[in-house]
């Protein structure tokens, strides 16, 4: 070999050598490596490998951005479910919906389907009016979405265990009165009626509107993206502008892109629990429940059998009674869904809570509106049902208040 040779390959190694070491570099600060206890995304232990392909497929088609010419709109609310639910955590304020109706306060209400209710779709197409609130509505309601991890446990859960829960006319007189949702089945899930008096029990969303995954993904396709599917394949309009038919073919999306999404929400996992052996954590523990918090916020519940093996006969830690609750004034929203009236929420399912701030810019937002940033906050801000709990929970000494709180973020 020449010298000349040499010299070429001694260039050539080196310069490998240093490109290897700018990509590590670069790998190391563009993308730190997470901790699965500081990630929402993730399946579930136990998933056989076509399920884990499944999961995957769902990923991407959750985070899918849909543009113009793949069917975004008319009119829509954000172009991608990962945009509202970023990393699969809750949403930043700033992309919160708002529904709308007019309350007419006898328990009934005026959908204002002509003027654009149920929801407000606040984005449009080029050349296509968005709606806006019209005057008549009383009630606005604004959602911010929640973390959508876990769900597919929560909804494995038989309707007898959470049904035991329930005390409508606080017969055990503790002042908590824990009301099942109950929604009639919307026509495209080809539903039989419901077990109660025609209806099933309502899970998800923050009145618990909707009774599975499958229902919340086709409606928020269609309502929140203008995506049409094959369970509802006719677009969402601007009933003031008339009808406007996108350049794509409907339905937008197959029903194989439908069965990945809701099997990627039905296998995400829940939060792993962190700092289970710190002393503040242990001790807030105790006291969540010595004070009540846990008589909505019930720890854990059964699934029963579900198809998804993974799902099958397991523990959910859940800190929810998937309940509504009449929550007082200062969170009332005027807005009446199903059984739940104007200040009814349904019990948020509490974990993520230490990590929600990674998905939304360093600060996390508590509530069904985000509407506050700090956890001592989120629970002055609880009152009715929850009154006089809250109030034990402010008589607490300081180091104790904090430790609740260290168990809140372990969840
Ligand atoms: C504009 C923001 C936005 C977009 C886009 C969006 N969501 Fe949501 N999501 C929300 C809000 C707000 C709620 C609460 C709705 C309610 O209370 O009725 C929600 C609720 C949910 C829930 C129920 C969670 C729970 O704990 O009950 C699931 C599941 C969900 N969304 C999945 C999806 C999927 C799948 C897509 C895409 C097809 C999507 N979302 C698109 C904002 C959004
Ligand atoms: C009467 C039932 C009830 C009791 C008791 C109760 N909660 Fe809640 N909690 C709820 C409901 C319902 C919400 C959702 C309210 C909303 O978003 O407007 C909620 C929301 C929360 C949230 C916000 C979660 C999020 O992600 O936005 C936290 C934190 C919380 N509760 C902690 C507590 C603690 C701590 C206690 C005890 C001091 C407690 N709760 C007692 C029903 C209850
Ligand atoms: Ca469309
Ligand atoms: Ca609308
Ligand atoms: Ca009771
Ligand atoms: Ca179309």
């Amino acid at each position: 070999m020449s010298k000349k040779y040499i010299y070429n390959y001694l260039v050539i190694f080196s310069l490998s050598l240093a490109l290897v070491a700018v990509f590590h570099s670069c790998d190391f600060f563009l993308t730190p490596p997470v901790a699965d206890d500081e990630t929402l995304d993730g399946p579930i232990e136990g998933l056989t490998s076509d399920q884990l392909r499944m999961f995957f497929l769902g990923d991407e088609q959750f985070n899918k951005v849909f543009s113009f010419n793949e069917g975004l709109g008319p009119i829509f609310n954000n172009t991608a479910c990962g945009s509202c639910h970023v990393d699969d955590g809750k949403s930043h304020p700033s992309a919160n919906l708002k529904r709308f109706q007019k309350n007419l306060g006898n328990g009934t209400y005026d959908p204002l389907t002509e003027l654009g209710g149920l929801q407000l779709q606040d984005k449009s197409i080029p050349g296509y009016p968005a709606e806006t609130i019209p005057p008549e509505a009383n009630a606005i309601s604004v959602r911010s979405g929640p973390i959508v991890v876990g769900l597919g446990l929560i909804e494995a859960i038989s309707d007898s265990t959470i049904l035991a829960y329930a005390d409508p006319n606080d017969q055990n007189n503790d002042g908590i009165s824990g009301k099942p949702q109950l929604i009639s089945a919307p026509s495209f899930l080809n539903l039989p009626p419901g077990p109660y008096g025609g209806k099933y029990l309502g899970r998800f969303g923050r009145k618990a509107g909707a009774i599975n995954l499958l229902q919340q993904t086709v409606e928020a396709y269609h309502q929140d993206i203008g995506i049409t599917t094959d369970l509802i394949p006719s677009e969402n309009y601007n009933p003031l502008a008339g009808g406007y038919i996108d350049p794509v073919p409907d339905p937008e999306v197959t029903s194989n892109t439908v069965q990945f999404v809701v099997f990627y929400l039905k296998t995400l996992k829940p939060p792993i629990r962190r700092m289970q052996n710190d002393l503040k954590v242990i001790a807030g523990n105790t006291k969540f429940n010595e004070i009540g918090c846990n008589r909505c916020h019930v720890p854990s519940m059964q699934t029963g059998y579900s198809p998804i093996n993974a799902l099958s006969y397991k523990q959910v830690n859940l800190y929810s009674d998937m309940l509504l609750h009449d929550m007082g004034d200062e969170l009332a929203d005027n807005f009446i869904e199903g059984k739940a009236n104007e200040r009814e929420w349904r019990t948020t399912p509490l974990w993520g809570l230490g990590i929600i701030h990674n998905a939304t810019g360093g600060m996390p937002f508590y509530m069904h509106d985000g509407r506050t940033s700090d956890l001592i906050e989120a629970i002055r801000l609880h009152g009715g049902e929850a009154e006089a709990i809250k109030q034990a929970f402010m008589n607490l000494g300081e180091t104790d208040r904090q430790n609740v709180i260290a168990f809140l973020k372990s969840l």
